[in-house]
C-alpha cells in the first residue's frame, strides 16, 4: 500500500470556504492500493510549507499532493512548476504580504513537479472533468508550498506536486467560472489513481 499525504487550505481572501479543503476532507481514506492522509494547512507564508513538512514527518508518505483554490480558473489545473518567488497581491491569513522575496534564498529559480502531471491531466479528463496543465502556480502561498516541498524532497524519492481547483458555485456571481464539489472530488480521485504511474 502506498501512502499519499494530501492537503487543502483554509479559506483566505475574504472567502468563508476553500474548495481545496472541502474536496480533500471528503475523499475516502483509500483509493485502491493508495492510502490517503488528509490535512488542512493554513494560508500563511512560511507556516503552510512548515505544516506540510510536519505532517510528512508524521505520515512518511510516498507522495505529497497539495491542493489549492485558484479563483477565476474554469478547470482543474495540475501545476507543472514551482518558482522561487513570493509576491503577494493580497495579505495571507497572518496579514503578511511579501514582495519579491525568495522561497529559498540562493535556491534554483524553479523546480518541476515530480508527479506525473500529464498522466494526471489525462486521468481527470477521462473522468469527465475539465482539466489542463498549468505552467504557473502563481506567486502566493500555493506556489511557495510547491517550491518549498520540491526543494526539501529533491532526490529523496518522495514525489511532490500541486493541483489548483476552481471556485465552488456558491463563491461566484453568475457567469463566473466554477466547478461543483462533486466534480472537484472526482478530479482529485482520478489524479490520485495515477500518482505512481511513470
Ligand atoms: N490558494 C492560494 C493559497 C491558498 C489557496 O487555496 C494560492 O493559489 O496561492
Amino acid at each position: 500500500m502506498k501512502r499519499v499525504l494530501i492537503t487543502g487550505f483554509d479559506p483566505f481572501g475574504g472567502e468563508s470556504i476553500n474548495p481545496s479543503w472541502e474536496a480533500v476532507c471528503r475523499l475516502p481514506d483509500a483509493i485502491g492500493e493508495i492510502a490517503l492522509c488528509k490535512r488542512q494547512i493554513p494560508t500563511v507564508f512560511g507556516a503552510a510549507p512548515a505544516a506540510v513538512l510536519a505532517a510528512a514527518a508524521d505520515v512518511r508518505p510516498d507522495a505529497i499532493l497539495c491542493v489549492g483554490q485558484a479563483g477565476g480558473r474554469a478547470a482543474v489545473t495540475p501545476e507543472y512548476v514551482g518558482i522561487n518567488l513570493c509576491h503577494a497581491r493580497i495579505a495571507d491569513n497572518a496579514g503578511r504580504k511579501p514582495q519579491d522575496e525568495s522561497v529559498v534564498p540562493d535556491g534554483p529559480a524553479a523546480y518541476f513537479s515530480t508527479l506525473p502531471v500529464r498522466r494526471m491531466v489525462e486521468a481527470v479528463l477521462a473522468a469527465g472533468v475539465p482539466c489542463a496543465c498549468s505552467y504557473s502556480a502563481g506567486t502566493f502561498v500555493c506556489n511557495e508550498v510547491l517550491y518549498a516541498l520540491l526543494h526539501h524532497f529533491r532526490g529523496s524519492g518522495v514525489r511532490v506536486g500541486f493541483i489548483h481547483v476552481p471556485f465552488l458555485p456558491q463563491q461566484v456571481e453568475t457567469g463566473q467560472p466554477s466547478l461543483s464539489l462533486e466534480s472537484i472530488s472526482a478530479a482529485l480521485q482520478a489524479a490520485v489513481t495515477v500518482l505512481f504511474d511513470e
